[in-house]
């Protein structure tokens, strides 16, 4: 039988649009070992094409061209050949052509770039290469692009940034990285249909993807998993993350809250009740969140970081909306949910926070303080909100809490501070930490940057990190809905 809800995706398959870039690089008469750099001027996600000619004398042997791109100028620059293998160096985009004839060259896959290197490897007379065009795509429709009023010239800037970075992850669904990835994360699109909203506002791209997860197959617990694809054919994931699995229930009551569309809603219901049921199943004999065995959670790509309060505080979170959204469409769910919070969140002040250190600071955790634990405890509503502030302050200062690595954990310390009505703390955030890389140069927002560490990577060697990252978007998202 056909899956309901891919036939739903396909219903909802975005119309993709198309723009031309024609770069200006001056074209000489190149030879074996010549180069040529080439800047779009942005960074674009798209199909590159040129013109190769001889000079006087005809070519009678094929051209090989090595062709690099990079989503920016350090990428370009980099030794690929000196790549350390944790994921598969295939993602480095570079490419060796052989080209018959002279005339239009169109280079088949898509890539994500600013800059383009070429140079010939081997040539049996003088070449040129001219006409340059590169088609940008994205399903994300400019004409459709709400203005940003806002008078503050930095945030400003950050705001095109981040549209930029959410345009150039817009495809048939939502990719995390149009370089690296290019697949559908749970966690990730929350934070871009979240952004999307205030922006291009594709409400059927996001339904597209909704349904994509309800398709999905769930592991042995019941969570779906934290990612799927869906080209050429659908695949569903095989990593299983409780927390990512959670937000999955979290995007779908944002899509029901900011469009009242019951209807989808309550289509992906068995869906979404499923994952509140596994998160129900995996509560541990104290009540708080545990990762079951096949499962992994993720929250923040840093080194050492314990996870449970954390975790737990995504599962309040999560309930928090749910609850929420089932008062407003009059379900009957609605009380079992509500309970159901409760009792996680007397669980959570009873067993995860610390009297004593007025901290989330606990044995689950190897008594680690972080700034992850207590953002997720303020988002859960496990946080008073009086104390939340100066708690949220202090864990942010303190030389001995572990901070975030991700614009991904970035973000939801910002969700906190709008949460707390500290709007100037979050400008101030915002700028210092996205700010920080539009000052290195930056046309989209990066997927990790650790400030003082920009060589860090979550898989060993940094040229593989995704520099146009959908999941750090969301400086739109506040300086739209919260600094307008
Ligand atoms: C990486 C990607 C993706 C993220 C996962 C958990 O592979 O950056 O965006 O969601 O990690």
């Amino acid at each position: 039988m056909e899956n309901l809800y891919l036939k739903k995706a396909e219903q909802n398959l975005p119309e993709i649009k198309e723009k031309v870039i024609k770069p200006y690089a001056m074209t000489n008469a190149m030879s074996k070992g010549d180069g040529i750099l080439i800047d779009l001027g942005n960074h674009y996600v798209g199909y590159f094409s040129f013109n190769l000619d001889y000079v006087d004398v005809y070519i009678d042997a094929p051209v090989r061209l090595y062709v690099k791109f990079g989503e920016n100028a350090r990428e370009i620059g980099d030794d690929f050949s000196a790549y350390e293998e944790g994921l598969c160096m295939s993602w480095l985009q570079e490419e060796i052509i052989n080209i018959d004839f002279p005339g239009e060259y169109k280079m088949p896959r898509r890539y994500a770039a600013r800059y383009i290197y070429i140079k010939v490897v081997a040539s049996p007379k003088k070449l040129v290469l001219s006409d340059f065009s590169f088609k940008a795509v994205s399903s994300a429709d400019e004409d459709r692009l709400r203005a940003c009023d806002i008078s503050d010239e930095e945030l400003k800037k950050i705001d095109s940034v981040a549209v930029n970075t959410l345009k150039n992850c817009m495809h048939r669904i939502f990719e995390d990285g149009p370089k690296r990835d290019r697949r559908l994360w749970t966690g990730d699109l929350r934070l871009e249909a979240l952004t999307n909203y205030y922006t291009f506002n594709n409400l059927s791209l996001v339904r597209r993807c909704l349904y994509l997860f309800a398709a999905s197959d769930t592991n042995d617990k019941g969570f779906i998993p934290g990612f799927v694809y869906e080209n050429p054919k659908f695949v569903s994931g095989n990593w299983f993350l409780v927390d990512y699995a959670l937000l999955f229930v979290a995007s779908a009551c944002d899509y029901y809250n900011h469009t009242g569309d019951k209807e989808t809603f309550n289509e992906l219901y068995p869906a979404i009740e499923s994952q509140m049921e596994a998160a129900h199943r995996a509560l541990g004999t104290d009540g708080i969140m545990s990762v079951p065995k096949g499962c992994d959670v993720f929250i923040d790509w840093c080194r050492g970081l314990e996870k449970t309060t954390s975790l737990h505080g995504v599962y309040l979170y999560t309930l928090k909306l749910f609850v929420n959204v089932l008062e407003n469409i009059g379900h009957g769910d609605r009380d079992v949910y509500a309970e159901r919070y409760n009792a996680a969140l007397e669980c959570a002040v009873s067993i995860l926070y610390n009297e004593e250190k007025k901290a989330f600071v606990n044995s689950s955790d190897n008594y680690q303080y972080s700034v992850h634990s207590l953002v997720w405890m303020i988002l859960g509503g496990a946080v008073r909100e009086d104390e939340a502030r100066a708690m949220l302050a202090d864990v942010l200062n303190s030389p001995d809490s572990v901070k975030p690595f991700t614009p991904y954990m970035h973000h939801y310390v910002v969700e906190a501070m709008v949460s707390l009505s500290m709007n100037e703390n979050a400008k101030a955030y915002i700028k210092n930490y996205w700010g920080d890389m539009i000052s290195l140069g930056a046309d989209t927002f990066y997927e990790v940057y650790v400030p003082g560490d920009p060589d860090f990577s979550p898989y060993k060697d940094r040229m593989i990190n995704s520099m146009c990252h959908a999941w750090s978007c969301t400086p739109a998202y506040f300086i739209r809905k919260y600094f307008n």
